[in-house]
């Protein structure tokens, strides 16, 4: 079991004081430990946002890439060596809005990743605009008469998209998070889990004691209809828990050829001409 502080870097986060991503990077570190993970068969892939700068504190491998994209990093990097656990990570804009569609064919692709999202309704590195799943009529400064367009449901959308382990967990509950991880870590296939985290500083609105106030916990539902009906729920409640898991073939147990990593295969082409045509 690798100790929580070998999973320390000698950089510490530099996010606001009782920002919610406090509880998801701990609650990292510890679900890790205690699954006894190697951190050097770990590879965390993330975008750009306050949430996306996770990995940097985290002594794992990491690939910090672009805006929206680290569904397609995480991909690539499960189809070079699928022997490896690979965990996306990033925030609601990051991943519902600038990485919407991949989000989608992430989820239809029933890959063999864990998706971490930091779900705080609100763009909070650049300071406070409308995120897709801000709430219909939040009033931000891109929106100062309230957001028009309704918000996104990312458990329902992942459920509807095919994913086969969906989550929602909230930063305010770091034991039943671990768990959820822990959870969304150990299963075969794509796992999403949306995280609610309270932005202390640019979301005035979905605060610690709103979704205290509301979040109750649920037990996985049977069926993908019955999960749907039930992430449909957000409001004066809202349920935390895996809403559907079910064990269908990954990505690449669908390909007869990637039944050994990519690295380990002696399937070996020369690329050198391919290459030299399309300089
Ligand atoms: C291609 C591109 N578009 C836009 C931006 C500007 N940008 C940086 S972070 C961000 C949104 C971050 O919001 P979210 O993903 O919710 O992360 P948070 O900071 O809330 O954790 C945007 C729009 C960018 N860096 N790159
Ligand atoms: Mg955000």
């Amino acid at each position: 079991m690798v100790k929580l502080e070998e999973l320390e870097t000698k950089g510490k986060p530099n996010w606001c004081p009782g920002c919610g991503n406090y509880s998801i990077w701990n609650s990292l570190k510890q679900a890790i430990s205690e699954l006894g993970l190697k951190p050097e068969n770990i590879v965390m892939t993330s975008g750009i946002g306050c949430s996306s700068k996770l990995p940097h504190w985290i002594k794992v491998n990491c690939f910090n890439g672009l805006h929206g994209r680290p569904l397609p990093l995480a991909m690539g990097v499960k189809l070079a060596n699928n022997d490896l656990t690979v965990i996306a990570d990033g925030g609601d804009g990051d991943g519902y809005a600038e990485g919407g569609n991949h989000f989608i064919h992430f989820c239809r692709s029933n890959a063999d990743i864990t998706y971490l999202v930091h779900d705080n309704q609100i763009y909070g590195l650049t300071k406070g605009q409308a995120s897709p799943t801000s709430d219909e009529g939040f009033m931000t400064k891109t929106t100062p008469f309230g957001v028009i367009e309704r918000a996104i449901n990312p458990v329902l959308l992942a459920i509807a998209s095919g994913a086969t382990f969906v989550a929602r967990g909230y930063a305010g509950d770091q034991k039943h998070l671990v768990q959820l991880m822990k959870a969304a870590i150990l299963h075969k296939g794509a796992a999403v889990l949306d995280i609610l985290q309270p932005c202390v500083t640019f979301n005035k609105k979905n605060t610690y004691e709103w979704y205290q106030k509301r979040v109750y916990k649920i037990k996985p539902l049977k069926t993908r209809i019955s999960a749907m009906k039930k992430a449909e729920e957000w409001g004066d409640k809202i349920p935390i828990g895996v809403f559907y898991q079910s064990r269908e073939k990954t990505y690449t147990e669908r390909m007869p050829h990637m039944k050994t990593a990519l690295i380990k295969s002696d399937y070996k082409i020369n690329i050198s001409k391919l290459l030299k045509e399309l300089k």
